[in-house]
């Protein structure tokens, strides 16, 4: 009969071992997730930005991005068209939008540094100066 005391005491004595194995998956996956974050901190991802166009403007007129990034104009000006082409008038664009009509839009990824001076070649007097600079 005091066996029986000593058996169940083993049976103890294992169960904690078991429950010591379980905590042990948990730390692992801890270890995993902090890699995982430490990982993403330095890659910097490639951020999309929006420039809305609207009543003959651009808007932000001025953006400041990274190389990599991408600007998108979003044409939201009825009862007329713009277009987004780099460079001065009557100079050959480095990009240039098809026409964009209302709910359109045009996306354009920066990849080298400089500052990018772009007007709209349908109101290039009022619609120019507007800029991306990329750093
Ligand atoms: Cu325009």
């Amino acid at each position: 009969m005091r066996l029986v005391p000593i058996v169940l005491c083993a049976g103890c004595l294992e169960f904690g071992d078991l429950v010591d194995i379980e905590r042990l998956p948990n730390e692992e996956e801890t270890s995993i997730t902090t890699p995982d974050d430490t990982d993403e901190t330095p890659i910097v991802e490639p951020v999309t930005w929006d420039v809305v166009i609207k009543d003959l403007a651009f808007e932000p007129e001025e953006i400041t991005i990274s190389a990599g990034d991408s600007v998108r104009w979003l044409m939201e000006d009825g009862g007329t068209f713009h277009f987004v082409t780099e460079g001065d008038p009557n100079a050959e664009p480095v990009f240039e939008s098809p026409r964009l009509d209302i709910g359109d839009d045009y996306t354009h990824v920066f990849e080298n540094q400089g500052v990018y001076v772009y007007h709209c070649a349908n109101h290039s007097l009022v619609m120019r100066g507007a800029t991306v600079t990329v750093e």
